[in-house]
């Protein structure tokens, strides 16, 4: 029976998944914004959705209808009912949705003037967490998973005047869900990234790689993507500032490969240059900004375009600095990633999901190295199929949408996952996809360890032979003892691998003092810091860490009245940014370790 529901809930999901494949650097098109006031209807019982006998429904408020004559009965306006900020969590717009989860309708009018010849695409950055689109009473096609983007085609469905495009947002948590139901962060529902139209020619440039070939400092390879009916053209990529000009032609499915050598100051941290690269077929040209590195890992080194790197992180969540929140902007990554470099970071972890693209491009700019991943989380439901394929297709958005941007590093598979045999072929799985999809980059999990007597500490998860770094969350000083016992522990690895410390921490609230061993206060905080450092400093192997976390964000699992109310508070700044002893703490040991 069980297998019958979940192949069942597969089909539908294939059957469903009507997304048009992904358009990548939406930054840089012919876009028209969608953002701003959209009309909403809660609907906690999905009554738009569903008939009395909780059938679907073919008379929904997809339909948008309104009263024809004095005798027709609607039980719904859209045009009477309440407004909300796009992009935007909806919890934190108007108190009644704080604890709200299940779905919300959304409704924005619009006119588009299409140019002859000109195909037309909608496209959401992200929508949490299952989102049903309709275009003038039409469905789209609908998309699982809060934290990826997609778009659909509306050429032939799109009119001048009077559009209106409806999207169904359902964020209730589920069981068989990625992530699953228990989770340590905020279920911000909505529309919560940019939406927009893009207007492409009818044949396009959807998608490309231009990345330095694994390996190689001066061959760059990858792949350019055209699509609609005219797919055989010459494509040519520039790098003007590097005197480069070379020329591809796509085969019947709008698909060549490239590789050719250049040569190019390549991206670090120390210099994260960008080069303008210029993409043109015959019917139409991409610009992006694009840096070029190469990371490998020899024995337990990580190497930066050759050269051993020692990744002095944080852990981020995209929770908005200041106003609390989703984070959803370009001024939101710019605080996130500033206070990021204040503390003398090179690198930052994104947990636990897929952040908004604002992010990356700024890591981009600003020369921030990044651990990207996707939220399979906890316990997920290994054994089911439909599980599989979602967290596949977040992990196939997440690669598609950033796969051009020099500052993402590592592509991490999963969080604290408990090992088991379906388990690992779940995420043996993962990887393959990765490493498909992505040759260039290195592929991490955020693994735990376990004693082998009371001071000897062992990572050995049997998934970490398939990484390349091994990830490890440890909470010495906080869940596991007081902050002295990190003084006298041994650490192992079954791996010769680098190994990243992907989280430790404490909480602390910020203006609460007392002595270094009282909880809650920033000077326990600041002790398990100083303990952790000076332990971890002298393992070899370990080559970087994101201590946990930045700043404070909401969880519905911190209840603690006066300390958490529905904060988890280790961060390193408050929600109101302000910083903690801890901060200075990190922020001096990174300088320390700045030339090293
Ligand atoms: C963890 C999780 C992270 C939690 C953190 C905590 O191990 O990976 O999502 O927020 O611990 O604060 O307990």
């Amino acid at each position: 029976m069980k297998i019958f529901i979940s192949t069942f809930i597969l089909m539908l999901q294939i059957v469903f998944a009507q997304t048009a494949p992904l358009i990548i650097n939406t930054d840089n098109r012919d876009c028209t914004s969608l953002n701003g006031k959209w009309r909403t209807i809660i609907d906690p019982y999905e009554i738009g959705y569903y008939d009395y006998r909780y059938m679907p429904s073919n008379n929904g408020f997809f339909l948008n209808k309104k009263p024809q004559s004095k005798t027709d009965l609607i039980e719904y306006d859209f045009d009477k009912s309440a407004m909300l900020d796009v992009p935007g969590d909806w919890n934190t717009q108007n108190d009644k949705l704080f604890l709200y989860e299940g779905t919300i309708w959304y409704k924005k009018d619009f006119d588009y003037k299409r140019k002859s010849g000109k195909r037309l695409f909608i496209y959401f950055g992200a929508a949490n967490y299952k989102a049903d689109v309709y275009l003038n009473g039409k469905k789209l096609g609908e998309h699982f998973g809060g934290f990826t983007p997609f778009n659909f085609e509306i050429t032939d469905l799109v009119k001048e005047k009077d559009n209106f495009v409806i999207a169904k947002v359902d964020d209730k948590r589920m069981r068989e869900g990625v992530p699953t139901l228990n989770t340590d962060w905020w279920n911000y529902g909505g529309l919560t990234r940019d939406v927009k139209l893009i207007e492409v020619p009818s044949t396009f440039i959807r998608d490309y790689f231009i990345q330095l070939k694994k390996g190689s400092a001066s061959q760059v390879s990858g792949w350019v993507q055209l699509d609609g009916d005219n797919r055989e053209q010459n494509v040519t990529i520039k790098i003007p500032e590097a005197n480069i000009q070379t020329k591809v032609k796509t085969n019947s499915d709008g698909f060549a490969k490239l590789d050719f050598d250049a040569n190019l100051t390549l991206w670090s941290p120390d210099n994260p240059k960008l080069y303008n690269v210029i993409l043109e077929s015959e019917t139409d040209t991409v610009k992006d900004q694009i840096g070029f590195r190469t990371i490998e890992t020899k024995g337990i080194d990580i190497l930066l375009n050759g050269k051993p790197i020692f990744l002095r992180g944080i852990s981020i969540h995209e929770e908005a600095p200041i106003r609390s929140g989703r984070a959803f902007s370009k001024e939101d990554a710019e605080i996130l990633l500033g206070w990021a470099k204040e503390l003398n970071c090179n690198f930052v972890r994104l947990a636990h999901y897929p952040h908004n693209e604002h992010m990356t491009r700024m890591a981009d700019k600003m020369g921030i190295l990044v651990w990207s991943e996707i939220p399979v989380y906890w316990t997920i439901l290994w054994d089911n199929d439909s599980t599989l394929v979602n967290a596949k297709s977040q992990l196939r958005e997440e690669i598609t949408r950033d796969k051009n941007k020099a500052s993402i590093i590592l592509w991490s598979m999963s969080n604290e996952t408990p090992i088991s045999e379906p388990r690992l072929k779940f995420l043996t799985s993962l990887q393959e996809l990765a490493r498909q999809l992505d040759p260039t980059r290195l592929i991490t999990a955020a693994l735990e360890r376990h004693y082998t007597n009371d001071t000897t500490l062992m990572i050995d998860d049997p998934f970490g032979k398939y990484l390349d770094v091994i990830g490890d969350n440890e909470y010495i000083g906080w869940y596991d003892g007081l902050p002295s016992k990190a003084d006298n522990l041994v650490w192992k690895c079954a791996y010769n691998k680098p190994v990243i410390i992907s989280e430790f921490g404490a909480g602390a609230l910020y203006g609460k003092h007392g002595d270094d061993l009282t909880k809650w206060t920033e000077e326990y905080q600041a002790n398990v810091y100083r303990h952790q450092v000076n332990m971890l400093k002298k393992v070899l192997f370990i080559k970087g860490m994101t201590p946990w976390i930045l700043m404070d964000f909401r969880s519905p699992r911190r209840v603690l009245p006066d300390i958490q109310d529905f904060w988890n508070r280790k961060g390193l700044i408050s929600n109101r940014g302000e910083k903690k002893e801890a901060f200075y703490i990190l922020q001096n040991f990174y300088k320390g370790l700045e030339n090293k």
